[in-house]
């Protein structure tokens, strides 16, 4: 907090709360005095795959978080922050929630949970092409017991599936809990992402904004260049290579503004794996760093040199000190 002494700025006990939770970033901006403002916070849950990453983008107008076909692309919570007049809503992405196989897996069901307990507005999202099932049942459970004060039902991928099969969703998942509004959307086409945001935003309490304004997301470059890597080896590669590899991102440094360089290990569990994710004579290794780099070069504005090794570390999904390493465990 720069130079003012808290106590000058007469925070409540909410403002402080959320101060020592989540740094002084998170501080109300200064000189705010606008009484009928709203900010606050929505999260995204639901099972893994349903499209929450890519809504967030969707809301955001721009790529930040990363999506793919494979389950439990999210690992780390990511909050991207809409400013909006007379409003801003920080959206809230988080891992899947799903019956966890390993340390890992745990980690990131904490971290979902988690955020239930601390938002103004719950987002549970089911997937309108695959049945409400038992999953289901379990995360609307949690929702349920959440104490957030307002809870919206999203059924998602609408482009994909028939108007009856939305309609079938709809009703299977109302009785999966009780919610406040509902909503059918397609992230992809853009379908009523605008009315996702008016219906969050109009629910969220009055106050001033918790981020600077023109701040995207919480997440670091490191982290966001880590993801980005990661995601092109979900796309890339197949079967367990997905679930065992994690990214380091070493250093990023500017030798120049327009410039970064980004050095970084792509941890994979097996030598088989290792293998697999360096390919013949290299060529799966470049081609994982060109996609990267594309869309680091495009999220910074800035010209990209990537440099990647391949390291294994057997089991690191089991072993607590390298989920903690590796910034994936969930807050105590
Ligand atoms: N057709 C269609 N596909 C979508 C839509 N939203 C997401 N998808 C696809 O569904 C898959 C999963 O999307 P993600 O956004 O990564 O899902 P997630 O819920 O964040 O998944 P985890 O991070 O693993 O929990 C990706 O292949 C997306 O392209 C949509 O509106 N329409
Ligand atoms: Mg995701």
């Amino acid at each position: 907090m720069n130079e003012m002494d808290e106590d000058e700025l007469d925070l409540d006990e909410e403002e402080r709360a959320m101060m020592e939770k989540f740094g002084a970033a998170a501080a109300p901006a200064e000189g705010e005095e606008d009484p009928d403002f709203r900010s606050g916070f929505v999260a995204l849950v639901g099972r893994p795959s349903v499209g929450k990453s890519t809504l967030l983008n969707a809301c955001m107008g721009e790529k930040i978080a990363i999506t793919s076909p494979v389950a439990q692309t999210t690992r780390k919570r990511m909050r991207a922050v809409i400013d909006r007049p007379g409003c801003q809503l920080v959206v809230v992405d988080t891992p899947g929630l799903h019956k966890p196989k390993d340390a890992l897996g745990k980690e990131l069901n904490k971290v979902a949970l988690a955020e239930l307990a601390d938002v103004d507005v719950v987002a549970f999202l089911i997937d309108a092409t695959r049945p409400v099932g038992r999953g289901d049942e379990w995360v609307a459970k949690h929702v349920a017991a959440s104490k957030a004060p307002f809870k919206l039902l999203v059924i998602t991928k609408a482009d994909k599936a028939e108007p009856e099969t939305v309609q079938q969703q709809l009703e299977a998942a109302r009785a999966l809990a009780p919610f406040d509004d509902e909503l059918v959307v397609s992230a992809r086409e853009g379908f009523n992402v605008d009315s996702f945001i008016d219906i969050v935003s109009a629910h969220l309490p009055y106050g001033p904004r918790w981020f600077p304004e023109g701040m995207d997301t919480d997440m670091t470059d490191e982290d966001l260049v880590g993801e980005f890597i990661r995601e092109k080896v979900l796309l890339n590669c197949r079967q367990e290579v997905p679930h065992s590899v994690a990214v380091k991102v070493d250093d990023i440094s500017w030798p120049k503004r327009d410039q970064l360089s980004v050095t970084a290990t792509i941890l994979v569990e097996r030598e088989g794996q290792k293998a697999i994710l360096i390919g013949r004579r290299g060529s799966m290794i470049k081609k994982i760093g060109t996609a990267a780099r594309k869309d680091i070069e495009r999220l910074f504005g800035a010209k990209a040199y990537l440099d990647l090794k391949v390291r294994v570390q057997p089991e690191w999904r089991r072993d607590a000190n390298e989920i903690r390493e590796l910034g994936l465990e969930a807050d105590e």
